[in-house]
């Protein structure tokens, strides 16, 4: 039996060595991309039982994805490669002073972009207690879109949890209205939603994380809880709770991407052993922390070893 599955399209990442332009740079490292399974890493490194469900192309970069996935841990048994399409990869640039990278997506009409509901395995999904997907799976196709909403249904109606972390990407929506209105018809079936502020300022119109909050609860959710960056992160529960968790002091971001999967590794993980809410988003705000402090996507994520032990 596994603890959580995820849904979602990963990717080769090519990061720039220097901090050139991508265009003139020459030279970069390749590392695995995918909030999914950034996800999927975080909570096996943190011992739980994870499954990731995706489609790859019988190509090089799918190779690599699949052997750095499995290779953590995770449960890869429904990762199907499809001979007809492309793996998908991204570029990264490497930023200069702790502002959000310049990335560069390669994966129109990829493996996952293809991924059709009718291929579900439902009762795998359903073997794990707890189902955590993104808003960028349902921006690569209408049917990756349509592919979200069935699982996302299925798991809520049968009782399993849910969180949904919207992870905007305009780039990959047709307009931004086709974007909003997307996310926020998934939302309505999460249990708990996961959104960075900035992005739940643009999917609500509201301002404040006590309002966004409201918003998602009114619509169905059980718990809302807002990334605020530096300044950690506020929750607010269906059944009353509420509170502010203060950021982890970092020494020096090296690069944002990833934090926001690294936060919903250690939510994810602390609320499945039980943790109360308040000592969830502390475990969620360091772990994030740890993934902005290397270049890589996911390669900061902690151990449970690691895991200091106020925050177990
Ligand atoms: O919101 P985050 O910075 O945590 O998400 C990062 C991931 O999947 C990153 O690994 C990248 O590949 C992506 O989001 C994406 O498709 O943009
Ligand atoms: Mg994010």
């Amino acid at each position: 039996p596994l603890d959580v599955v995820t849904i979602g399209e990963s990717m080769a990442l090519l990061v720039a060595d220097s901090t050139a332009a991508l265009a003139e740079e020459q030279h970069f490292s390749k590392r695995l991309a995918g909030a999914e399974t950034n996800v999927a890493i975080g909570l096996a490194r943190l011992g739980l039982r994870v499954g990731w469900i995706s489609r790859l192309g019988a190509d090089s970069f799918g190779r690599f994805v699949q052997r750095t996935v499995a290779g953590e841990g995770v449960d890869c048994s429904r990762v199907v490669i499809d001979p007809t399409r492309s793996t998908g990869f991204m570029l990264k640039a490497r930023s200069r002073s702790g502002e959000d990278p310049q990335v560069e997506y390669y994966r129109k009409g990829s493996a996952a972009s293809a991924m059709q509901v009718a291929q579900l395995d439902e009762t795998y999904l359903l073997s794990a207690r707890h189902l955590h997907m993104t808003g960028i799976f349902a921006a690569l196709s209408p049917a990756t879109l349509g592919y979200c909403e069935h699982s996302m249904q299925l798991a809520r109606s049968a009782g399993r949890g849910l969180s949904f972390d919207p992870n905007l990407r305009p780039s990959l929506w047709a307009s931004q209205q086709h974007m909003r209105a997307s996310i926020n018809r998934l939302a309505r079936s999460a249990r708990w939603v996961l959104p960075g502020i900035a992005e739940g300022r643009l999917l609500t119109g509201l301002a404040s994380p006590e309002e966004i909050a409201a918003y998602y609860l009114h619509q169905g959710a059980e718990a809302v809880v807002l990334k605020l960056g530096a300044d950690g992160a506020y929750f607010r529960t269906l059944d009353g709770q509420a509170g502010y968790s203060a950021g982890c002091p970092v020494p020096q971001v090296v690069d944002t991407v990833g934090a926001g999967d690294g936060f919903a590794a250690g939510l994810i993980s602390a609320r499945l052993e039980g943790l109360a809410w308040p000592l969830a988003l502390q475990r969620a705000n360091w772990v994030g922390a740890q993934a902005i402090q290397v270049l890589g996507d996911m390669e900061g994520l902690p151990y449970r070893h690691q895991l200091p032990a106020t925050h177990m």
